[in-house]
């Protein structure tokens, strides 16, 4: 083995990867086991081992985790199918279930283990199907329930799992609960929903309950005639709030939950669930903007008052029955604090959560339209901190760098330079992929995808990107009604930041609509036509690939316990353009260092961590030197990890 140290890194790699894994056999396990599989390595201590880290050795690069807390959605990668944008099955520029289905064995082979389906249930489709108008049916652009089925069945005969997108914070307002709630002040539904009367203005006007304002931009309340009432929409107008307080509301949530549950669904993803629970008597919120009317009032109704004990509910009453795992979406913020409520494992409410952190260092005071660039420190911060956090509180992290919302990390955390978007592509890949929680990739990320440049406003359908487009439009004309205004700015922070950015369709091979669907269809949201030269086909048979890179990182994370469970300790936290730390189990580590700039840039191993027997498990760069040396040099956006193995 010693003689292995002097191979470059693409050689040891076809050697096989079972030389790397460093203590035991590492089988991923089954979803139907026991919660929780205690696995000792250390000590004899129990199952209840607390703390869970200690360090009694002296060595601040030596942790002892005594406990390895094993559970099976701890140990996949989930992979996000935006399925409108996947594969288009019958040529109509949508894609669909049965696409999916034809391209399960390419995300077999990927290495993914649970596929994440965004809504295609029953909808209008204002918000891209975030917006139900019946949970459980099927909306006939995606295909019918059977082929769902047929999908589900799929998915489990090649040993993958399923997780549904459940939106429950607020239905489509064609849902027929909303439309009887609308209908009469003492319609049974009434409650299911936010109604008030609304207030009268300085000039007689008709005001809403409340000055709150929306998360889509204006006001979270729209004026319904029929009754003379407003209802609360913290989204879009056509998504009104669900009343949670309602155990009817409540209890129809549970119902849908089995329904899809009972049908074979491993897990759900549950949209924006910590602003479920709003302020009792929903009262103003503090004027911060004396010049508007409408407030932020994000703290009116984020991680409210009852949101534990309706998650806890839900957990008992559903879930549990089927050892599901369900990651929680919280967006306008949640404390690691408050995250290891939602998430510790005595308290049985949901696996994870999906915090923001991180996507928000781009944005000044965390305002996505205001583009800001971070600091390097920055993001290793919020990391570490939420790693850390976890970790000393029985909780569990998801990792994330894209999705549906938040689009291309190379365009925001790498480099989309032509020169650097490969490589950064991979370092970013290989810093997620070695962090301690349950990865979850994007559709596309696998392939190192830029955002499109070039398109005009009206080549972007997402009604968040319109409406922030036209509300600055307003604004500027208002104040200046004689001038055409300038929105080069605001067109500048949509490239960067909208969410179409990421919902381009996939690009399967180089015809003209990337085989997503036949050529001569128009898709429902335009090709990222720039990047046509990124897709599958070019990626499959290109051993130096993003695809392929990901494919091998997938691969060694599966055959190293550590990448799961492994804590997180850093290693010069403060190092402008370096990222580096260790994720460690007792006297075993792996070495992780990314360079996040396109300097060659110099660094040195800290004393204390033994690198005499390192072994290199992954890197983006071939390797060159005979042996891992203490002082080194890294190139643009270099990443690799060593097993440390001592
Ligand atoms: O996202 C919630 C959410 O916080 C986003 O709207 C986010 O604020 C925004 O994308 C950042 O600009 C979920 C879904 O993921 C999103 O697609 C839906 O539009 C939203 O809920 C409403 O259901
Ligand atoms: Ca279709």
């Amino acid at each position: 083995m010693l003689g292995m140290r002097s191979l470059t890194y693409r050689r040891l790699a076809s050697r096989g990867l079972q030389l790397l894994t460093t203590f035991t056999t590492f089988r991923p396990l089954r979803s139907r086991l026991p919660i929780f599989v205690n696995k000792r390595i250390i000590s004899s201590s129990s199952r209840k081992a607390s703390p869970q880290v200690a360090n009694m050795t002296g060595n601040p690069y030596q942790p002892l985790v005594l406990d390895f807390g094993r559970v099976w959605w701890r140990e996949i990668i989930i992979y996000e199918i935006y399925v409108q944008s996947f594969q288009d099955s019958n040529n109509d520029g949508i894609g669909d279930l049965r696409g999916i289905i034809n391209r399960l064995d390419y995300l077999k082979k990927l290495g993914v283990d649970m596929l994440w389906l965004t809504p295609i249930y029953e909808s209008p489709l204002d918000d891209q199907g975030y917006d139900i108008s019946n949970y459980k049916k099927i909306h006939p652009q995606y295909g019918t329930m059977e082929d769902w089925e047929e999908l589900c069945e799929k998915v489990h005969e090649k040993g993958m799992k399923l997780m549904m997108d459940m939106v429950f914070n607020h239905s489509s307002s064609e849902h027929e609960w909303f439309k009887e709630s609308r209908k009469s002040k003492d319609n049974p539904k009434r409650n299911w929903y936010f109604w008030k009367k609304g207030k009268i203005g300085k000039n007689g006007e008709k005001m809403p309950p409340n000055n709150w304002g929306g998360l889509f931009g204006g006001r979270a309340w729209k004026y319904d005639p029929t009754t003379d009432e407003w209802y609360l929409h913290l989204f879009a107008e056509t998504q009104p709030d669900l009343n949670w307080d309602n155990p009817e509301v409540r209890e129809a949530v549970y119902d849908t939950i089995d329904f899809w549950a009972k049908k074979g669904t491993d897990g759900f993803r549950l949209d924006v669930i910590n602003l479920i629970s709003k302020t009792p008597g929903l009262p103003d919120a503090p004027v911060t903007e004396p010049d508007q009317f409408e407030q932020n009032a994000i703290p009116m109704f984020t991680n409210g008052p009852k949101v534990h004990e309706y998650i806890h509910e839900m957990n008992l009453k559903v879930l549990r029955k089927y050892n599901c795992c369900t990651v929680g979406e919280m967006p306008c913020g949640v404390s690691q604090f408050e995250a290891s409520q939602y998430v510790g494992k005595e308290r049985r409410e949901l696996s994870m959560v999906f915090q923001f952190d991180h996507m928000d260092l781009d944005g000044q005071n965390g305002n996505k339209w205001k583009p800001r660039k971070f600091e390097l420190p920055e993001l290793e911060r919020v990391m570490r901190s939420w790693q850390q956090h976890m970790l000393g509180n029985n909780g569990w992290s998801s990792l994330y760098l894209e999705n549906h919302d938040q689009p291309r990390a190379v365009s925001r955390f790498g480099s989309q330079d032509p020169k650097y978007r490969v490589i950064s592509a991979k370092m970013l890949a290989t810093f997620l992929l070695t962090l301690r929680g349950t990865p979850f990739l994007y559709q596309g990320q696998e392939l190192g995808f830029p955002h499109p440049q070039k398109w005009k406003i009206e080549d972007y359908p997402d009604l968040e990107t319109q409406a922030y487009y036209k509300s600055e439009y307003d604004r500027r004309k208002a104040a200046n009604p004689t001038k055409e205004p300038d929105m080069s700015d605001v067109m500048h922070a949509i490239r960067l930041k909208g969410r179409d950015n990421a919902r381009f369709p996939m690009h399967w091979d180089k015809s003209p609509n990337a085989g997503f669907s036949a050529s001569n269809v128009k898709p429902w949201i335009k090709m990222n036509d720039e990047s046509a030269d990124i897709n599958v086909q070019q990626q499959d048979g290109d051993p130096d690939s993003v695809l392929n890179y990901f494919r091998r990182l997938l691969h060694m994370r599966k055959q190293h316990p550590l990448m799961c469970y492994g804590a997180y300790v850093p290693i010069n936290p403060t190092h402008p353009k370096i990222m580096s730390f260790l994720r460690a189990q007792g006297p075993w580590s792996t070495l992780v260092i990314c360079n996040f700039s396109t300097d060659d840039v110099d660094y040195v191993v800290p004393d204390e961590i033994d690198i005499d027997l390192a072994v290199p498990i992954i890197a983006n760069y071939p390797l060159e030197e005979s042996k891992f040396q203490r002082k080194t040099c890294l190139k643009p956006y270099e990443a690799r990890v060593y097993s440390l193995r001592n």
